[in-house]
């Protein structure tokens, strides 16, 4: 009885993790930053210089106001050049400069969630986020394989599988591509990262941009929806979520300011929500984002105090954060805009305050003391 008593103020709390994308490490142009990653020349003939990970002082900015998690993205072209070829063999100046990002946050006491921003392509930066080789493609001789996506992930599980704040995100957005292609790179990943004894917490995304209002939806023509392939996925840690991604505007696509109507947003979330629930999975929406308008906010809060409510979501990542934004409109970076006096402070900032965030430990896809028995051994 005592146990359960104690048990139950956590257990109403089933958010873990509540934070921002750190986007920054994929962006092109330095020269134009208004409109953002992938513009202009990017890695041939070298642009280098066009990104930037972080900015210190907004990342301690956030910790402070209790944000627990940010999500760092990188560029697979940048990380692993094309000279060296997708695979092992890491570019260890921008692996550096990753790292340092990544100790910030966890120095800082919160999670860094690892984002490859790649859309399931690895060979021209330039082409994505829409076209490019997709991995794994075996009728495309440029194309990556699976199996040096799996030498990928071995390799960035080994060197941070001592930072138990860490928390590895498989892929960001795959899409237009066979949903079982989707599904043999992500279980790839999957053991290649317990194939180096790392077990900290991985996010498992899918087809269609990974959207969690299409879950159990064909994404595209021929296309299995996510709910019908990746229930499969196995995991010997017993330690992932699947990684969804929402924005509310018409069509789901994070470009128009205007959001669906507020009362709506939640019944977006219905389909992906009973289907984790009967399928016994968890989910976190690492990109979650709505512009800067009353119904966004209203928008945004339902959904978030829905994500408090449903125990099969364990976290939140808002896009987007990070040092390179300017005035996106979706931009929440601290002293960038008039963006950030409204989404930030309006919505998110409370709905951090008001959770019962992670603070400590491996990062995990449980709750303490709701972990399954597979989990420990
Ligand atoms: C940056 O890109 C925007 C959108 O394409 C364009 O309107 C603007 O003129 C560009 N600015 C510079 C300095 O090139
Ligand atoms: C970080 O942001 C602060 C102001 O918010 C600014 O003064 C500083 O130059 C920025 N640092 C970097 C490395 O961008
Ligand atoms: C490695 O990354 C650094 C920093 O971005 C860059 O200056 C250098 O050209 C890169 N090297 C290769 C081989 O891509
Ligand atoms: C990369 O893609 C861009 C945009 O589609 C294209 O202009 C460029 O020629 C491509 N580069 C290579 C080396 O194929
Ligand atoms: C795989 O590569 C072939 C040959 O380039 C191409 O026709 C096909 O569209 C590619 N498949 C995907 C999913 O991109
Ligand atoms: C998406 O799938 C659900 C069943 O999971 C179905 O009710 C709904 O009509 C589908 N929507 C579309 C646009 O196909
Ligand atoms: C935020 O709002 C306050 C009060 O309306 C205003 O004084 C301030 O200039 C605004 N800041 C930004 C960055 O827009
Ligand atoms: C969010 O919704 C809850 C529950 O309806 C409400 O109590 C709270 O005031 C709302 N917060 C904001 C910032 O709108
Ligand atoms: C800026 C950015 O990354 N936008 C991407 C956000 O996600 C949508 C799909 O959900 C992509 O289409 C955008 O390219």
């Amino acid at each position: 009885m005592l146990q359960f008593l104690l048990m139950l103020p956590l257990a109403l709390c089933a958010i873990l993790y509540a934070g921002v994308n750190e986007s920054g490490g994929e962006f092109a142009n330095p020269t134009n930053q208004s409109v953002g990653e992938y513009s202009g020349a990017l890695i041939n003939g070298e642009k280098f210089g066009g990104y930037q990970f972080i900015n210190q002082s907004h990342i301690q900015y956030f910790i402070n106001a209790g944000v627990n998690v940010f999500r760092i993205t990188l560029l697979l072209e940048r990380m692993c050049p094309l000279e060296y070829g997708l695979g092992s063999k890491f570019n260890n100046t921008y692996f550096d400069e990753y790292q340092q990002a990544v100790n910030t946050v966890t120095n800082g006491g919160a999670y860094a969630l690892i984002d490859p921003h790649n859309y399931m392509r690895y060979n021209n930066a330039s082409m994505q986020p829409v076209s490019g080789s997709v991995i794994g493609n075996t009728s495309d001789p440029t194309a990556a394989t699976t199996q040096e996506f799996a030498e990928f992930w071995a390799e960035m599980a080994y060197r941070f599988k001592y930072n138990p704040n860490v928390i590895f995100g498989i892929m960001n957005e795959p899409h237009d591509m066979p949903t079982q292609l989707v599904f043999d790179n992500d279980q790839a990943a999957i053991h290649a990262i317990r194939g180096v004894g790392a077990s900290q917490l991985i996010l498992v995304p899918g087809n269609g941009y990974t959207g969690a209002h299409s879950w159990t939806n064909s994404t595209g023509s021929g296309l299995l929806p996510n709910s019908q392939v990746l229930s499969a996925i196995q995991d010997p840690a017993d330690n992932y979520a699947f990684d969804m991604h929402q924005y509310f505007d018409v069509d789901f696509s994070g470009t128009h300011n205007a959001c669906i109507s507020a009362d709506t947003c939640v019944s977006t979330l219905q389909a992906a929500t009973s289907w984790l629930r009967s399928n016994n999975q968890k989910a976190f929406l690492s990109k979650i984002g709505g512009g800067s308008n009353q119904n966004c906010f209203d928008c945004l809060n339902n959904t978030l105090q829905y994500l408090s409510q449903n125990g099969e979501w364990i976290g939140w990542a808002y896009w987007a954060a990070g040092p390179l934004w300017g005035n996106y409109f979706l931009s929440v970076e601290p002293d960038e805009g008039p963006e950030f006096n409204t989404t930030w402070p309006m919505v998110l900032k409370p709905n951090v305050a008001a959770a019962s965030l992670r603070s400590f430990g491996i990062s995990s896809a449980y709750i303490y003391g709701e972990e399954p028995a597979s989990y420990f051994t």
